[in-house]
C-alpha cells in the first residue's frame, strides 16, 4: 500500500469515527425553586449556554426542564451543575 493511501485512510477512519461517537440524549431535569414566570427563563439561558447543549424547553406548570444535549460534549452531572449555579438544583427525573 502506498504511503499517501494509508494516511487518506486513517483521515477517513477519523473522520467518521466523531459524528459516529457523539450521540445526542435527552433528559428531563426536575429543578427547583421555580416560583415566578421569569424562573424558566433564567434556567433555560442557564442551561443552553452550557457548551454541547442544543435544544432545552422549561416547564414551569411541571418545574421540569427537558434538555438535549450531545453527550460527547456535556455530562449530566454539568448540566444539574449548570442550573443549580443559577439558584435552581435540578436532579434527573425518574
Ligand atoms: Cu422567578
Amino acid at each position: 500500500m502506498k504511503p499517501w493511501i494509508a494516511t487518506l485512510l486513517v483521515f477517513v477512519a477519523l473522520v467518521s469515527a466523531g459524528p459516529a461517537v457523539a450521540a445526542e440524549r435527552r433528559v428531563t431535569l426536575a429543578v427547583d425553586n421555580m416560583t415566578c414566570a421569569a424562573c424558566p427563563v433564567i434556567v433555560k439561558q442557564a442551561l443552553a449556554g452550557v457548551d454541547g447543549v442544543r435544544n432545552v424547553h422549561v416547564s414551569y406548570e411541571q418545574k421540569t426542564a427537558a434538555v438535549t444535549y450531545d453527550d460527547s460534549k456535556v455530562t449530566l452531572p454539568a448540566l444539574m451543575e449548570a442550573s443549580a449555579k443559577a439558584g435552581y438544583p435540578a436532579q434527573v427525573k425518574q
